[in-house]
């Protein structure tokens, strides 16, 4: 075998990441977190052809997938849903009362391998800690290397992008940084943390059908919807995290397409 100079997978490595990294400082869509519906979300506008790039601040994406319910890692999805997953060639099997069951690790790890296939850009421990913006409208966000952020006095780098999507699951990480300086309208979104209690049937619904642009420029999807507008958490039932990803996905390209039409106020 040729010898392999070490030096050059280091150079292969470097060259390759910081090329896909200076393509990615501007997107159309930025995701903030690559769980089941931030992957589901950019999947979808990817396909469409819309430049996606995920930022997700652990080493693996895939949120709140990988340990199924207390670290059993099945999850539960229900009929809505099959058809999203024959789509992404996730297998599921009939569980009780019209439920179905998938490997946890099955579903996360296609929902990456198509988004990223569909041409979407994920980067891993990437944490967002603020939002940029400009004019009273969210034009991208505020990132740094996880763990070092937090750990060094090391200043952040920024992403720009059309539209933001909040899918940081029940942090709302993003919605946050705009809330605690009461930027948010008091109208549409609560002053605090508002996450209701378990109501599986009813969180299901409410991830879908409220995902909205909660400010100009920045959208929720996932469970971040319900710790932004008040819905109530649902346990590991996945079909609305990815019905809701779907779902902001259609609402961003509408919204991109004709600027001033096709953007759900929240709380409508
Ligand atoms: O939590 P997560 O899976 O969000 P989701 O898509 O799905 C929620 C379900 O997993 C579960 C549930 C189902 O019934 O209730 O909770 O709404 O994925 C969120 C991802 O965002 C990343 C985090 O590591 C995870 O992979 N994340 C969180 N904060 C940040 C972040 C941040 N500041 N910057 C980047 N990534």
């Amino acid at each position: 075998m040729r010898r392999i100079e070490e030096t050059e997978i280091s150079k292969a490595i470097t060259g390759a990441y910081h090329q896909v990294l200076l393509d990615r400082i501007v997107s159309d869509v930025l995701i903030v977190g690559a769980g089941p519906s931030g992957m589901t979300a950019a999947y979808y506008l990817a396909r469409k052809g819309f430049r996606v790039t995920l930022l997700e601040k652990r080493l693996s994406p895939g949120g709140g997938v990988w340990g199924g319910g207390m670290g059993m890692n099945q999850v539960v999805v229900q009929g809505e849903v099959f058809a999203l997953l024959d789509e992404f060639g996730v297998r599921h099997k009939p569980g009780p009362e019209g439920l179905h069951t998938i490997d946890a690790i099955e579903l996360a790890a296609g929902l990456c391998l198509k988004a990223l296939q569909s041409g979407a850009v994920l980067f891993n421990l990437m944490t967002v800690q603020d939002v940029c913006v400009r004019g009273q409208r969210v034009a991208g966000v505020v990132a740094n290397r996880s763990m070092i952020g937090d750990a060094l006095p090391v200043d952040p780098i920024t992403f720009s992008a059309k539209a933001v999507v909040d899918g940081t699951g029940h942090e709302a990480a993003v919605v946050q940084s705009l809330r605690g300086r009461g930027l948010l309208s008091k109208a549409v979104v609560a002053d605090e943390y508002v996450e209701g209690p378990m109501d599986a049937t009813a969180g299901e619904a409410f991830v879908v059908e409220k995902v909205a642009e909660v400010y100009p420029g920045l959208w929720v999807a996932g469970m971040s919807v319900c710790a932004t507008l008040g819905g109530p958490r649902m346990g590991p039932i996945f079909g609305g995290m990815l019905l809701s990803g779907k779902r902001v996905a259609e609402l961003i390209a509408s919204a991109l397409a004709a600027p001033d039409k096709a953007r759900p106020k929240a709380g409508a």
